[in-house]
């Protein structure tokens, strides 16, 4: 009968091993970790943006100034959001919780606030703001802010036709 010789594994090379794996093991959840963190910012950065967009939406149907004083008042003439009924009665808004393209709170969303600056800007320069309502162009600016960090800004200009 021949004997055969048993190959085991030493002490040493068990151990090399364990800590190759123990390696593997921690680079994984390091980059499972960043992995979570970066797709959590890609939450809060499209979150933003609908945030943005509801105010777009809200105030894109209403004229650029009030539709009874026309110029008189740069600035809400109605007491309440509800009234508001031209886009510079929201210059100065915050909303916080958030509030959708139907004017209600989102209360879900209360990490995040919106903040909307209406200006009028030069008709051949729309990053030159100008006095208000010296123009027929208002330039929006929306901001997210969330935990009172600014996330996105968005900007767009309306002009007033009538
Ligand atoms: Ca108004
Ligand atoms: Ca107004």
């Amino acid at each position: 009968m021949q004997t055969q010789k048993k190959h085991g594994f030493t002490l040493i090379e068990v151990l090399v091993a364990v800590a190759l794996v123990g390696v593997a093991v921690v680079a994984l959840i390091a980059s499972n970790r960043a992995f979570t963190a970066a797709n959590g910012e890609g939450l809060n950065l499209s979150t933003a943006e609908f945030l943005a967009e509801q105010l777009r939406e809200l105030t894109a149907p209403l004229p650029v100034v009030d539709p009874q004083t026309t110029t008189a008042t740069f600035g809400p003439e109605e007491a309440t959001l509800a009234g508001y009924d031209d886009l510079d009665d929201f210059d100065g808004a915050v909303f916080s919780p958030p509030i959708d393209a139907g004017c209600t709170a989102m209360g879900e969303f209360s990490a995040f606030t919106q903040r909307i600056t209406v200006e009028n800007v030069s008709g051949i320069d729309f990053t030159q703001v100008v006095g208000d309502h010296t123009t027929p162009f208002v330039r929006v600016t929306v901001d997210i802010l969330m935990n009172g960090r600014t996330i996105t800004s968005t900007r767009w200009i309306r002009a007033r036709l009538n």
